[in-house]
């Protein structure tokens, strides 16, 4: 038992937080560059106009992903990159540099899984309306069209889009994110409703152009577990997890029901009444295409009980429980349950398409990296995953957040997530102790965890 032979072990970047070279090799402008320019959004100022410089060091960072150890590498392709006004000319510098990126990755044995949409939508799209245009899942799947037919003989993993719930709930609900708006609710849905098209119709595009192509999804949500091994608390917890509440942004349901089981949840349907977004006939058989992976990135999740009712209750959480420098609680039990849930739900063979924590990282005066909460974090988290795969939940990989540290969006360089630690001041890459402690999985797969 254990680790199935061929499980996925990988690590996860996106392309605005690691590329830099942002009006380089005639990219576009995105909503995070103007985002970022505009004072007051990102702490202390930070632009992601360098980032790690991963542009111009991908060769570099392969090496140190080969030396990882790694199989697949997550990143994404920038949108604004490959086509500079979002639909028309395609920009053939972008197109080269995911060739070679592609390149360099298959030749040093580390099988390229690229995201399609992580954040960075062109700013040209965005004057014209973004995702609120009815034409924006035209736009996309235009773009992924360039997409598969310039890099599909390369690139054979794809993942549609990276968290819509942070990318519309964020951006056009509560402002936090680009482009920072705050949208009604009925404009939400309907965005939504237009992202969900879109990744439908990439979808029937990747399969269209690229013979043999797998495709997943990768969003989010919030998740609950069992306060206590109860079957009510269990069933409290499942109930928790696909709920629609009155918060609907960062729920499962709503975002993957449509794409794994072809309807809406019915709850969010009658609280939305008035607001629900205009469906054509065939939408729903559209956003529903076939998957081979369904990825989820997690994080945490929430304890809950059940309350007496056929509901469910919030539990506090213990006091002094273990956070991360971002405040986010950690609970490796998210790993066992989130992914046993979902598959229950969905039957789709699992990713884990972002895990992982941020530290107070520093260089010590020894020259490295200590990190003992992330390598604790790692077989904690692991080891959960583990225990849900060997009960039957079908996982079949695991990418870890970050490779290395980045830009954070709102929060820039405040946040450290690598498995390699960044001087951002002189680009200088340096494993941490948490990177050894994932190369010792990997080459084990897992056993010794
Ligand atoms: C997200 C994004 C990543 C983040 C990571 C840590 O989940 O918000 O996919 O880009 O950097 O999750 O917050």
């Amino acid at each position: 038992m254990g680790f199935p032979k061929e499980f996925i072990w990988g690590a996860a970047t996106a392309a605005y937080q690691v590329e830099g070279a942002w009006n380089e090799g005639g990219r576009g402008l995105s909503i995070w560059d103007a985002f970022c320019h505009q004072s007051g959004h990102i702490f202390e100022g930070h632009t992601a106009d360098t980032a790690c410089d991963h542009y111009h060091r991908f060769r570099e960072d392969v090496q140190l992903m080969k030396q990882l150890g790694i199989r697949a590498y997550r990143f994404s392709i920038s949108w604004p990159r490959i086509l500079p006004n979002g639909t028309g000319s395609v920009n053939e510098a972008g197109i080269r540099f995911y060739e070679e990126l592609a390149d360099e990755l298959l030749q040093n044995g580390i099988t390229p899984y690229a995201t399609l949409y992580h954040w960075d939508y062109p700013y040209a799209l965005h004057q014209r309306g973004g995702w609120l245009n009815p034409e924006s899942p035209a736009w996309f799947a235009a773009y992924t069209r360039v997409v598969a037919q310039r890099l599909g003989g390369k690139i054979k993993h794809f993942f549609t889009l990276n968290e819509p719930q942070c990318f519309i709930g964020l951006g056009y609900e509560n402002g936090e994110h680009a482009p920072g708006l705050h949208c009604s609710r009925k404009d939400c849905l309907q965005m939504a409703h237009h992202v969900l098209l879109a990744h439908g119709r990439a979808v029937q595009v990747l399969r269209d152009v690229i013979p043999g192509v797998q495709v997943g999804y990768a969003p989010t949500g919030s998740s609950f577990y069992p306060a206590t091994d109860a079957p009510e608390d269990v069933e409290a917890a499942r109930k928790a997890t696909f709920d629609v509440p009155e918060r609907w942004t960062f729920s499962i349901s709503w975002w993957s029901d449509p794409v794994l089981l072809g309807q809406y949840p019915e709850a969010g349907v009658r609280m939305f009444g008035q607001d629900m977004p205009q469906i054509g006939k065939q939408d729903l058989q559209l956003i529903s295409q076939p998957l081979d992976f369904y990825g989820q990135n997690i994080y945490n999740s929430a304890p809950v009980r059940a309350d007496g009712n056929g509901g469910y209750v919030c539990v506090p959480r213990p006091v002094g429980y273990a956070r991360t420098a971002f405040d986010w609680p950690v609970t490796p039990q998210s790993l066992y349950w989130e992914p046993k849930f979902l598959y229950e739900r969905y039957r789709t063979p699992i990713v884990i398409t972002e895990n992982g924590m941020s530290c107070h990282d520093a260089v010590s005066l020894d020259g490295q990296v200590h990190d003992p909460n992330r390598v604790d974090f790692l077989q904690r988290y692991l080891r959960e995953l583990r225990r849900g795969i060997e009960e039957g939940t079908d996982v079949r990989g695991y990418f870890h957040w970050s490779l290395m540290d980045n830009f954070e969006w709102t929060r820039g360089y405040g946040e450290r997530f690598g498995l390699i630690y960044v001087d951002f001041a002189t680009q200088k890459r340096t494993p941490k102790d948490s990177f050894y402690a994932y190369q010792r999985v990997i080459s084990e797969n897992g056993k010794t965890l």
